[in-house]
């Protein structure tokens, strides 16, 4: 049996969301709201000490990260394969995911935290500090202390910025020779993974991704937009 814990259609919990409706597995889709802090309820962290998401839990063995799951449901269920089979490429496609994974990921990290820095900043300060004080990953525990106090500096916003810029251009790149998919004429776990990211370029990097400052960008999220699996995951939002 396969269950997801995780966050919603949403950053990393979209990278595994999205793959198992590609593969058109069974699985529990176990959402959690983080607004209501479902995510340091004890059962949770029973499962995952880090109270971090996503969590694919296979008959009671539990696995973390994101994009070493999808590597996971790409061996376990090989059908449709999502990797390329020549090595070199699957290589490359592993370059790709690491890119997220690294740079892209960290960097909307900040711009997406700092949108929720007017939720953060209402918690009470005593609740706060407790919420602080059990979280036991550090890049996480950062991120709120720093969103629950005076937000993000506008030299940290705009480097962050700075980082998304290039990661549009790697982009358009990567798809410029006119591709449909970011490894060629396949669709991989390196599109899947760009995706949980991507959709929000359009939103926060206005004038730099638009159909004409980022024509194959724009073209190659319309494109994802369009396949079955994307229009399905609204359904695997929290209910609130
Ligand atoms: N590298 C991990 C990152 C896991 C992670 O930090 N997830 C975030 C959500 S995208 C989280 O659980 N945050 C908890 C919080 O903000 O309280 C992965 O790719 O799965």
């Amino acid at each position: 049996m396969l269950a997801l814990y995780h966050f919603g259609p949403v950053a990393n919990s979209l990278t595994p969301l999205l793959c198992l409706l590609e593969k058109g597995a069974a699985f529990e889709s176990r959402a959690l709201d983080g607004r209501k802090w479902e995510h340091h309820d004890p059962e949770f962290r029973a499962i995952n000490p880090e109270g971090t998401v996503p969590v694919l839990v296979h008959d009671r063995r539990v696995l973390r990260e994101s994009t070493v799951i999808n590597e996971y449901l790409d061996d376990i269920l090989p059908d449709p394969p999502l990797r390329p089979s020549d090595p070199w490429e699957r290589a490359e496609m592993r370059v790709l995911t690491k890119y997220v994974d690294e740079y892209f990921c960290p960097a909307l990290t900040v711009l997406g935290a700092h949108g929720a820095t007017a939720f953060a900043s209402k918690i009470d300060k005593r609740v706060m500090a407790q919420r602080l004080a059990n979280m036991p990953n550090e890049e996480v525990r950062r991120k709120w202390a720093t969103i629950s106090d005076a937000g993000f500096s506008d030299a940290e916003l705009a480097d962050a910025r700075r980082r998304l810029g290039n990661c549009i251009a790697r982009l358009e790149t990567q798809l410029g020779d006119g591709r449909p998919w970011l490894m060629g004429g396949t669709y991989t776990l390196a599109d899947i993974k760009w995706y949980s990211m991507a959709p929000a370029l359009p939103r926060v990097m206005v004038q730099a991704c638009n159909a004409v400052a980022a024509p194959a960008t724009t073209a190659w999220l319309a494109r994802m937009a369009e396949r079955p699996a994307v229009a399905a995951l609204p359904a695997y939002a929290p209910s609130r």
